[in-house]
Order: C-alpha cells, then sequence, then structure tokens
C-alpha cells in the first residue's frame, strides 16, 4: 500500500540569475492570460486537453486525495445541450431577478449578459467537479479533505496550462450548475465546480481593459518588523 514510501526529491537548483530570468518571463507570460469569451471554431487536438488535465492534477490536495474529476466534451450535440441548459439559468441570472442589482453593476465592465455562444463554438468545454468524497468499491465512503481549496488549486493550474500551450480558456460558472451533473451522468460525489470553454480566440477577440492590482495592493512584506530598526538591505 502507498502512503509510508518515501522516495528522493528531484530537486535542481538554478543560479541566481536564471532563477530571476525564469521568475521574471514566467511571469510575464501569466500577465497576459486573459479570461476569453469569443472562440475559433478551430480544431485543438484532444491530447493537449490531456495534457492541460494532467498538469492541473499535479495541484496539491488534502491528505492528497485528489479530489477533482474532468469531464472533456467535444461532441457537438453535448456542446449544444451544455449551452442550452446554461443559457437558461443565465437567463434567470441576468432576467429573472436571481441577481442583485449591485452585483449585475458589478459585472457591467466585462460586458457579460445571458448569451453563452462560446459554450458551442469553442471546440472543447472542460467541465471540473469537486469529488466531496471517494467510493470506496464496497459502496462505502471515504472522507476528502478541502475539497473546495484542492479542487480551486487544480483550477488555477489548468488555467495556467491551457494558457502556457497556447489556448485560451474561461472559468464559467452558470449558476446553479446542477444540470452539468445531470447532463454528463456523474454520480451524486461530485459537485460542478466550474466550467473551462477551451480554444482558440476567435479572431478579433476583444477583451475587458481591467487593471490587475499592483503588488503593493496585493502584498505586504514583514508588516511586524520596524523600518527604522531594519538593516535588512532591500
Ligand atoms: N455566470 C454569469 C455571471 C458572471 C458572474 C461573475 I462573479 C463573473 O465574474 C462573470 C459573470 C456569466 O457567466 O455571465
Amino acid at each position: 500500500m502507498s502512503g509510508s514510501a518515501f522516495l528522493p526529491l528531484h530537486f535542481e537548483r538554478h543560479a541566481p540569475s536564471e532563477m530571476l530570468a525564469r521568475a521574471e518571463s514566467y511571469h510575464l507570460e501569466m500577465e497576459r492570460r486573459r479570461s476569453v469569451r469569443h472562440f475559433s471554431a478551430d480544431q485543438v487536438p484532444r491530447r493537449l486537453i490531456e495534457l492541460a488535465i494532467l498538469t492541473a492534477s499535479s495541484a496539491p490536495s488534502g491528505a492528497h486525495r485528489q479530489p477533482w474529476r474532468f469531464v472533456a466534451v467535444s461532441d457537438p450535440r453535448a456542446k449544444a445541450a451544455i449551452r442550452t441548459a446554461a443559457e437558461q439559468e443565465e437567463r434567470e441570472f441576468y432576467e429573472g431577478g436571481r441577481a442583485t442589482e449591485a452585483w449585475k453593476e458589478a459585472l457591467k465592465p466585462l460586458g457579460t449578459d445571458w448569451n453563452k455562444p462560446y459554450l458551442e463554438t469553442a471546440p472543447w468545454i472542460v467541465v471540473l467537479f469537486e469529488e466531496l468524497y471517494g467510493v470506496e468499491p464496497d459502496g462505502s465512503r471515504r472522507t476528502h479533505y478541502y475539497t473546495k481549496e484542492s479542487t480551486g488549486m487544480a483550477a488555477g493550474l489548468f488555467l495556467a496550462a491551457v494558457h502556457r500551450m497556447g489556448l485560451a480558456t474561461l472559468t464559467h460558472t452558470p449558476s446553479p450548475m446542477g444540470f452539468l451533473a445531470r447532463l454528463l451522468g456523474r454520480p451524486q460525489n461530485e459537485r460542478p465546480f466550474v466550467q473551462f470553454p477551451v480554444g482558440y480566440p476567435a479572431r478579433g477577440a476583444r477583451v475587458p481593459d481591467l487593471r490587475r492590482k499592483s503588488l503593493e495592493e496585493v502584498a505586504i512584506f514583514d508588516p511586524l518588523v520596524d523600518p527604522e530598526s531594519s538593516a535588512a538591505p532591500r
């Protein structure tokens, strides 16, 4: 059984200059990632989707339970069914009173509405499910830990993997998402977490003019150290 065996860590130190160069270039690459809502119908090989899922699945997880399942959909009829069901929920959100006025106001800069044509245009929809608990061969439940946090980290790595391979995606969360479990025939222990349309951006695709927060806005370094008495060079 697994659990008690240990192996040597494969870890390579880089020269400091090399570390800085890698950090800068990865940062610049990730800065170019955008949520894309206009997709080309150009096909994307299944192997790329498999690799994005494998990278996502390298995420850490509570007690290494890996409480996630990725369901990849390319069949046009299945995508159309997802679009129809998603748009029904989105219509309730935007026009049926499900969203508060404040929420709709907050979304204005994104320019979104209930129409989700990308769910059919994009060659793939990858639906990420959070596995609430495991199921043993005898049908008994196996407890998972930090399923949301773990699945969220897998989602982040999926975004990075898709971006890195030269494709675009979007975290789409129509609410509620129960239709995805029904349409895709998922069991009781799986709850839809997010769906990712994946493909090439449409030619001429546009994205909202959003600013990312600065380092100063998102990071605090050594809040307990008095700057006067600190001799640490910066
Ligand atoms: N699910 C809707 C609304 C929406 C909600 C949030 I929070 C967003 O960041 C973006 C959209 C939609 O996809 O249009």
